[in-house]
C-alpha cells in the first residue's frame, strides 16, 4: 500500500477520498479563528504523501537554455533572509457539492470548507531565482514550473506552473515556505517546503516542492493541462477540449455561510438570528462587503467584519471573517439565509449555479444558501 505512511489525520477531517487523502473539516470550526489550526485545515492531495529527510532535502533549480542547475539545501534556504505573509489558500472545487445538484459533475464532492487562511513563512521566490541567476528582462522565460516529490506509480510527479511576472514581481509575494502557521510545514501540507502562490487556485501552491523550472512554457502535467480549467455550462464530456481554456491561477470572488450549517435550528433572539461566515477573493483583492439575506432577496443586510487583515489590494491575501444579525419573519419555522460578497474590483458572485455549470465543478462560487430552522 503506497499510502501506508501516510500521516495520522485529525478525527474531524472527515475524508471525501481516504487514499489518496482528502478531506475537509466541519464548516462551522472555520469561523472560530481567522488562522485555521494547521490539524484542521483542509488536506487535498493526489497522490500518496511523500517521506522527506530534511537533512538530505534538495530543491533544485533549472533555467532553461542553461547547462547547470542551482541546488539548495534545507539549511541554505531557511538562512535566507525570511518573509512571513498571511494568505488563504483553496481548492478549485471548493464548494462543487453544490454545482452538482445542478447536474452531475466529476471531481470531489466538497463542501465550503476545502479553504483555510494561515501564515507562511520563508524565502521569497524572487530572491532565489535570482541567486540562481534568472535574468528579468530575457523575454523567452514565460513560466515557472513547479514539481513535487509525490509520484504515482509510473513515476509522474505532481506539477503545475505560474507566469513569471507573479514569481518576479515583489507584490507578488510568492514564497518558497518552511513555516505554517509559526511551526514547520506538516507532513499533509508540504513539509519540508511548498512553494505560497497568494491569490492563486491551490493547485499552483505545489507542496513537497523538488524542482523548479524557469521555462518558455507552461507545466505539460495533467494538472495544468488537463484539469483545473473552467468551461462553458454546455461543454460535455464529448466536446470537451482542454486545450481550449486558460489555466486557472488568480480565482473569483466567493463566500459561505458557516453558521448556522444548512439544516441547524437556530435560536431566534429579539426577531433576529446571528450568522457567520468567510468571505475571499483571488488576485490579491480585499473583500469590501458583504451582504446576506433571510427573504431571498428582498432585504440585504451587510455584514459586519470580526476580522480582516490590513494589508491592501492587490496585496490582500487573506479571507475576511464576517457575521450579520438578521431578522427573520414571525412564527417562520424556517428560512434560507442566502450571502454573497463583492471584492475591490466590485466583482460579486454570481446567483446561481445553473448558469456557471462546468463538467469540472470548479469556480463553484455562485450565492451560497443554507436553509435552517428556526426556534423562538
Ligand atoms: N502539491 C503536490 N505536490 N501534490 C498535490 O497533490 N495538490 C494541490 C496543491 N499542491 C497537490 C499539491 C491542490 S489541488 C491543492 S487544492 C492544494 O495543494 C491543497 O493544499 P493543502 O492540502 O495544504 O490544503
Ligand atoms: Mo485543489
Amino acid at each position: 500500500d503506497p499510502y501506508s505512511s501516510d500521516p495520522k489525520r485529525h478525527p474531524a477531517l472527515k475524508p471525501a477520498s481516504a487514499k489518496p487523502f482528502n478531506a475537509e473539516c466541519p464548516p462551522s470550526f472555520l469561523v472560530e479563528s481567522f488562522y485555521t489550526p494547521n490539524e484542521l485545515f483542509y488536506v487535498r492531495n493526489h497522490l500518496p504523501v511523500p517521506e522527506i529527510d530534511p537533512e538530505n532535502y534538495e530543491l533544485e533549480i533549472y533555467i532553461e537554455g542553461k547547462d547547470k542547475t542551482r541546488v539548495f539545501s534545507l539549511d541554505e534556504l531557511k538562512k535566507m533572509p525570511k518573509q512571513t505573509i498571511t494568505a488563504t489558500i483553496m481548492c478549485a472545487g471548493c464548494r462543487r457539492s453544490e454545482m452538482t445538484k445542478v447536474k452531475p459533475v466529476k471531481g470531489l464532492n466538497w463542501g465550503p470548507a476545502a479553504i483555510g487562511n494561515a501564515t507562511w513563512t520563508g524565502v521569497p521566490l524572487r530572491e532565489i531565482l535570482k541567486l540562481a541567476g534568472v535574468n528579468e528582462d530575457d523575454a523567452k522565460h514565460q513560466h515557472i514550473q513547479f514539481e513535487g516529490v509525490d509520484a504515482d506509480v509510473t513515476g509522474k510527479m505532481y506539477g503545475a506552473s505560474i507566469p513569471i511576472w507573479k514569481a518576479l514581481d515583489k507584490r507578488g509575494d510568492v514564497i518558497l515556505a518552511y513555516e505554517m502557521n509559526g511551526v514547520p510545514i506538516p507532513r499533509d501540507h508540504g513539509f519540508p517546503i511548498r512553494v505560497i502562490v497568494p491569490g492563486v487556485v491551490g493547485a499552483r501552491n505545489v507542496k513537497w516542492l523538488g524542482k523548479i523550472v524557469v521555462a518558455k512554457d507552461e507545466s505539460d502535467s495533467h494538472w495544468q493541462q488537463n484539469d483545473y480549467k473552467g468551461f462553458s455550462p454546455s461543454t460535455d464530456w464529448d466536446t470537451v477540449d482542454f486545450s481550449k481554456s486558460p489555466a486557472i491561477q488568480e480565482l473569483p470572488v466567493i463566500s459561505a455561510i458557516c453558521q448556522p450549517g444548512g439544516g441547524d435550528t437556530v435560536q431566534v433572539q429579539n426577531g433576529r438570528i446571528t450568522v457567520k461566515g468567510y468571505a475571499w477573493s483571488g488576485g490579491g483583492q480585499k473583500i469590501v462587503r458583504v451582504d446576506v439575506t433571510a427573504d431571498g432577496g428582498k432585504s440585504w443586510h451587510v455584514a459586519k467584519f470580526d476580522h480582516q487583515d490590513s494589508a491592501l489590494p492587490p496585496k490582500h491575501w487573506a479571507w475576511t471573517l464576517w457575521s450579520a444579525e438578521i431578522p427573520v419573519e414571525n412564527n417562520a419555522k424556517s428560512v434560507e439565509i442566502w450571502a454573497k460578497a463583492v471584492d475591490s474590483c466590485y466583482n460579486t458572485q454570481p446567483e446561481s449555479f445553473e448558469n456557471i455549470w462546468n463538467l469540472r465543478g470548479v469556480l463553484s462560487n455562485a450565492y451560497h444558501r443554507v436553509r435552517v430552522y428556526l426556534k423562538s
